[in-house]
This record gives C-alpha cells, sequence and structure tokens, in this order.
C-alpha cells in the first residue's frame, strides 16, 4: 500500500492509532521499528535538533530535507508538521507538489500567521489566521495534489489563542469544507475538558487527530471512546534522546573518561544495523567486483652473507635501508597499495627487530641451519591464493608486483633474461629458469620449462634468473602445501630453497609461467648490490 493510502487508512475513527514524532532519519526509523504505523515529522522536534527556535528559523526548504531523510529511511508514512504552509496559498501549494516528491505522505497546517511561534509558548498571544484565507491555502493544497491520496490536516489553534470552543468549531467546519482531509484541534491545558467538549459539539462530522502533550494523563481509552482518529505523540523521540545527551555529556566531562559511559550508550554495532549496514554489504556482494584479498609470504629468516655482516650486526638483512626505508618496508607498503593486506614474514636472525603493524611473523629459531623451504613451511598456514612468495632481500619496482599479482595463472613467477654475475665477494647461486620462448622473443611471456641453480658464470643452457618472486592462486598454494607436506621428510629439504619447489612442481607436471622483466629490481647480497640498490 502507498504511504499516502496507509497514513489515509489512519484516519478512520473506528480505530485509534498512534502517531510518533521523529526529527532525523534515525529517530524515524526508531519509531518505525517499535512498530508505529505513522510518524510525525514535528516542526518542534526538528527545529530543536537543528538548533534553532519553533519559530520557522529553519526555512521550509531545510524542513523538506529533514523529512526526505526520514522517509527515505522508513516504509511507514510520515506526517509532516507544515507550521502555516509557509506563505500564502501559492506558497502551500508548491510545499505540497514538493512534499510529495519527497515521498511524505501527508501535511498538516495551522491556522496562525508566519512565522509563528509554537503553540505552547504565548499561545494567548499569538494571532490566527483568518479563517477565510486559510480555508483557500487548504483548498489549493488539495488541488495541487498528484496523488489524491496525499492527505492535508487543517489545525486549529482556535483554543489556545483563547478564542473559545464556538470559533475552534467554526473554524474545524470550514476546514472541512475546504477540503482538509482531517481536524486538529490543539489544546494547552492540562486536563482534555476543552479538547472533549469540541469533540462532543463536532459529533464525529469528520475525522479527528489530537496532541495531548499537556493532557497527557488523560487514559487513551478515553480518546477510542471519543472516537478519536489518532493521536500524535508530539516530540518525545526528541526529549528522550535530549536528557541521555545531557547525561552522557556531563558524566564524560567530569570522569575525563568515556570508559564510564560505554555500557550506558547504544553499541556501534546498534548505530551500524540502524543504518542499514546489512543491506550494503549484501548489495557489495552482489554488484562490487569483487577485489580479490591476496595475501604474501616474505621468507627474511637470513643474516644474508658474510659480505653484508658488518651491516647486518643488529638487524636482518631485510632491514637494510634503501634510501631510508627498509627493503622490507618499501616491499610491504608496495604490497599494500596492490590490495595485498595478509602479510606473513619468517623471521629468524634477529627475528625481535621485524616488527610492522599488521604484519605477521612466524619465526624460524634455526634459521642458521635451514634454508628456504624449512622457512616457507613453517609459514604452511598462510599459503592460500591468490598469494605473493617473496625474498625479503628483494627490491623492485611495484610494475613486477602488481603483474603477478593480476595474473590469473596457478604459478607465476618474474624472472629477468640478463643473468646477472655472482656477487663479487660471493652470494648465493643464481636460481636459473630455462624458458619456452626462444630469446628472440625476449619480452614475450614464456612457460618454465627447467630450473637450476648455478654459480656458474655461464649457466648452460638456462635462459633467465628467477628474481624471487612467485604468485600463486588458491589451487597453486594447494599445490604447494600438498609439494611441501609430501617432501619435508627428505633430507635435502631442510637446506633446500623455494628453487627446489619449482623443480619439485614442475616434475609433476604443474604449469609456472614466467613474466619476462628486463631490470627495475635486485637483491641485496653485499655492498654493491647495496649501492645498485640506492639507484633504483
Ligand atoms: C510540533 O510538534 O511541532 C507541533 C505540536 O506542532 S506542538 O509542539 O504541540 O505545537
Ligand atoms: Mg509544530
Amino acid at each position: 500500500m502507498s504511504k499516502t493510502k496507509q497514513l489515509r487508512a489512519l484516519l478512520d475513527p473506528d480505530r485509534l492509532d498512534f502517531i510518533l514524532e521523529a526529527h532525523n532519519g534515525l529517530s524515524a526509523r526508531i519509531a518505525e521499528e517499535a512498530g508505529f504505523k505513522a510518524i510525525w515529522a514535528s516542526g518542534l522536534a526538528i527545529s530543536a535538533s537543528l538548533g534553532v527556535r519553533d519559530n520557522n528559523e529553519a526555512s521550509w526548504t531545510q524542513m523538506l530535507e529533514v523529512a526526505e531523510y526520514m522517509a527515505d529511511a522508513t516504509r511507514v508514512p510520515i506526517l509532516l508538521d507544515g507550521d502555516t504552509g509557509h506563505g500564502n496559498f501559492n506558497n502551500f501549494r508548491r510545499f505540497v507538489r514538493k512534499l510529495e516528491q519527497r515521498g511524505i505522505a501527508g501535511v498538516c497546517i495551522e491556522d496562525k500567521v508566519f512565522p509563528k511561534t509554537n503553540s505552547f509558548l504565548r499561545g494567548e498571544t499569538q494571532p490566527l489566521a483568518a479563517m477565510d484565507e486559510f480555508c483557500g491555502k487548504i483548498s489549493a493544497g488539495k488541488e495541487s495534489r498528484q496523488d489524491a491520496d496525499f492527505v492535508i490536516v487543517a489545525r486549529t489553534e482556535a483554543l489556545i489563542a483563547g478564542w473559545g470552543l464556538a470559533e475552534a468549531v467554526r473554524r474545524a467546519e470550514a476546514y472541512r469544507v475546504a477540503g482538509a482531509d482531517a481536524i486538529v484541534v490543539h489544546s494547552a491545558q492540562s486536563k482534555p475538558d476543552e479538547v472533549f467538549a469540541f469533540l462532543e459539539a463536532w459529533a464525529g462530522r469528520h475525522p479527528v487527530i489530537l496532541i495531548p502533550t499537556k493532557y497527557h494523563t488523560t487514559p487513551t481509552e478515553a480518546f477510542a471512546q471519543r472516537r478519536v482518529s489518532a493521536l500524535i505523540w508530539a516530540n518525545h523521540l526528541m526529549r528522550a534522546s535530549l536528557t541521555a545527551m545531557q547525561r552522557c555529556a556531563r558524566q564524560i566531562r567530569r570522569d575525563n573518561t568515556i570508559s564510564g559511559v560505554e555500557e550506558e550508550v547504544a553499541p556501534l554495532r546498534e548505530v551500524f544495523r540502524l543504518q542499514g549496514d546489512a543491506e550494503l554489504q549484501s548489495a557489495e556482494e552482489r554488484f562490487l567486483a569483487a577485489s580479490p584479498r591476496r595475501s604474501a609470504i616474505i621468507l627474511a629468516a637470513t643474516r644474508g652473507s658474510g659480505a653484508l655482516y658488518p651491516l647486518t650486526a643488529a638487524v636482518p638483512k631485510c632491514l637494510l635501508r634503501v634510501g631510508g626505508v627498509s627493503l622490507l618496508d618499501r616491499l610491504c607498503d608496495n604490497l599494500a597499495a596492490l590490495n595485498t593486506r595478509e602479510i606473513t614474514v619468517v623471521a629468524g636472525y634477529r627475528a625481535e627487530t621485524i616488527v610492522r603493524a599488521g604484519l605477521l611473523r612466524v619465526e624460524n629459531a634455526a634459521w642458521a641451519t635451514t634454508g628456504e623451504l624449512s622457512s616457507l613451511a613453517l609459514a604452511a598456514g598462510a599459503l592460500h591464493g591468490p598469494g605473493l612468495l617473496a625474498f625479503g632481500d628483494i627490491l623492485c619496482r611495484r610494475h613486477i608486483l602488481a603483474s603477478l599479482l593480476d595474473d590469473d595463472a596457478d604459478l607465476v613467477v618474474a624472472a629477468d633474461r640478463r643473468i646477472r654475475q655472482p656477487g663479487a665477494q660471493g652470494g648465493r647461486a643464481r636460481d636459473l629458469l630455462r624458458l619456452s620462448e626462444p630469446a628472440a622473443h625476449a619480452f614475450l611471456d614464456a612457460e618454465c620449462q627447467a630450473v637450476a641453480a648455478a654459480f656458474s658464470p655461464t649457466y648452460g643452457d638456462y635462459d633467465a634468473e628467477w628474481i624471487g618472486l612467485l604468485k600463486y592462486s588458491a589451487t597453486g598454494a594447494g599445490w604447494i602445501r600438498a609439494w611441501l607436506e609430501a617432501n619435508r621428510g627428505r633430507p635435502d629439504f631442510i637446506q633446500g630453497g623455494v628453487i627446489d619447489l619449482l623443480a619439485g612442481l614442475l616434475a609433476e607436471g604443474r604449469k609456472v609461467k614466467v613474466h619476462v622483466v628486463s631490470g627495475d629490481w635486485t637483491t641485496v647480497e653485499d655492498a654493491c648490490d647495496l649501492a645498485e640498490a640506492s639507484n633504483l
């Protein structure tokens, strides 16, 4: 049922309904969740929550904005407090059209003069609008509706202004004839007597809505017996929040900590629930191209070759700085920029010095006597794809990492056709690959056909040097885990390198794709490498 029809249904005098005040999207949602079938967008409550007076200090477009948030947040109809209609008949009919466009189901206007003052402030001194002029306003509003069910309620302030019962009835009748869908007769008295007198004189000729803010002790059945269509509880969510906010603010100010109020205030998850985060989460699953959660494992257990000992007395090799940033931080920063947040580092030498927010550290206590495979096996729990295995001493430009991570193949390595000479002072063997593509196709992606680790300066018939980066898909990660599991008992496993893993995977018939790079990377094995790294 449309919101306007829902609101119209509440005008039935055979059943007393209740309309609760709200003043923004959040309070409107709370009112709806509490079970109210309609919401009163109160001028008093909205202006108070905006920090201004209920004297038309907030403009009609500002009221419209707030009302739109309320309508967006709810499925029940909203009856907006339209004050005096914000001008003459012409302003009001434009207001009605705008309210309809924003999904408001009805408006209530009162027969006072712009700018109005709240009815409970100096009520007797407030001038009433000329009755005929107000009737014209009602008729113009009705005529301008696009939806015949949009509700226009006319409110007379005759009792509050002290004009007496007869005037209240005379005006209510005129407003009925002018086309109002219901009448509000407002009273500032603490007893319902004058309102009940009105109801008796009125004799049910048209739906009546009451706002019993002042005569709140009246039993609700008394209204039902008199065939009142609906009661507006006009300002209680605003007042409740005000009390809660004052108490909370005072306590925090007094205690200089928020700890004392934590259990008194709504948990954040309740805030997110009311904001509808669950819907956004499921919409994201449907509409957002899922960006894969990437992970990485960095092998950084060794101290490095003797050539680096002067530099690695206090820190492991991965913490050597190039351009003021450690190799590890640079690698992690690049990985993070490529949506790789779960990074596990296998530390060994000076493990305690490897500390970085969010970094998972696994320790290879036997780093001095074990090799890369032993370190990798310790991080097997973090081996899930898509992910990247990297040596901790590699320095490379981000594009190399990006192209590996963006490749969907199950196993992908990066290799450079220019095989470096081993470091002048030794260093580790070169990890070499034989490629499917001939050298003439130097920069085409290739398939790896064989691998070897070699110190030889000629390198036999190998084509490229593996740069220490291996990207694996979820499937590829499974192959690696299985291979580690199947081979960890072998005597050569303990000292083994990742190159042996690659050899093993090739032997199983797994395809290893090769991205051919040309420079833009280095590893640090001696002081010369460090100098070259600075250039890079
Ligand atoms: C409001 O809630 O803004 C009203 C009702 O108009 S009253 O405050 O009683 O005037
Ligand atoms: Mg008001």
